[in-house]
């Protein structure tokens, strides 16, 4: 590299990275079905939430019909929605759980 100290005497350039990388939302939609219990339990677990921060977004989907979970990379967020969508239909409940670009 061409930092200080000691290196392996290769010479490297570094440059700023121009390409931040694209986001997207994780969304819930409600249902008619699916405990409200269940559906803190996933954010808790799946994104990270505190119980207070779970129960507001989980109301949120429940009166508005959608909400947003979490804002990821493209992977990161693919990766969520199918752990969300494995763990309701290993219970049996419809939760659904999709993405959209930022
Ligand atoms: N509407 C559900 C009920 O009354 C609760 C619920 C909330 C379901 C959020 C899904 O993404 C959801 N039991």
């Amino acid at each position: 590299g061409n930092g200080t100290g000691p290196g392996t005497g290769v010479v490297t350039k570094t440059r700023p990275k121009t390409k931040k990388p694209s986001l997207y939302k994780v969304l819930l939609l409600n249902d008619d079905y699916t405990p409200m219990e269940f559906v803190v339990h996933i954010l808790e677990r799946i994104f990270n939430k505190n119980r207070e921060e779970a129960v507001q977004i989980m109301l949120h989907v429940h009166r508005h019909g959608v909400g947003v979970c979490g804002v990821f990379t493209f992977e990161v967020a693919e990766t969520k929605v199918a752990q969300v969508i494995e763990f309701a239909r290993r219970h049996e409940h419809p939760l659904q759980c999709t993405m959209e670009k930022e």
